[in-house]
């Protein structure tokens, strides 16, 4: 039987070059509309914070203009901003969610 050529131990010799998957960060932005109550709301519903810990980024967003919700690959932070963002228009709030490479 004819042996293969030695093509050697590819963990060692082939060493390709990999990168983790971008992260993104998924802000929300302040407006002066939307009540207090519902952006706590948002943050306990699609971002799994406690009350204590949303109700301090939401007053993080109201005082600075913008915070962090949370970092994520890309797929699930678009997934977010989407269902973030069709949920204030559902309850007819301007709150806006987006994203940003981390
Ligand atoms: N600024 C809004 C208000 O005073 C509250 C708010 C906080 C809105 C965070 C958006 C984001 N009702």
């Amino acid at each position: 039987e004819r042996k293969q050529p030695d093509q050697g131990l590819a963990l060692e010799e082939a060493r390709p070059k990999i990168k983790p998957p971008p992260q993104y960060q998924v802000v929300l932005l302040n407006d002066d509309y939307t009540p207090m109550e519902f952006v706590v709301e948002v943050l306990e519903g699609f971002f799994g914070m406690d009350r204590e810990k949303a109700t301090r980024i939401m007053l993080h967003v109201h005082t600075r203009g913008k915070g962090v919700c949370g970092i994520y690959p890309r797929d699930i932070a678009e997934t977010k901003v989407a269902q973030v963002n069709d949920y204030s228009r559902q309850h007819k709030h301007p709150l806006l969610c987006a994203m940003e490479q981390a």
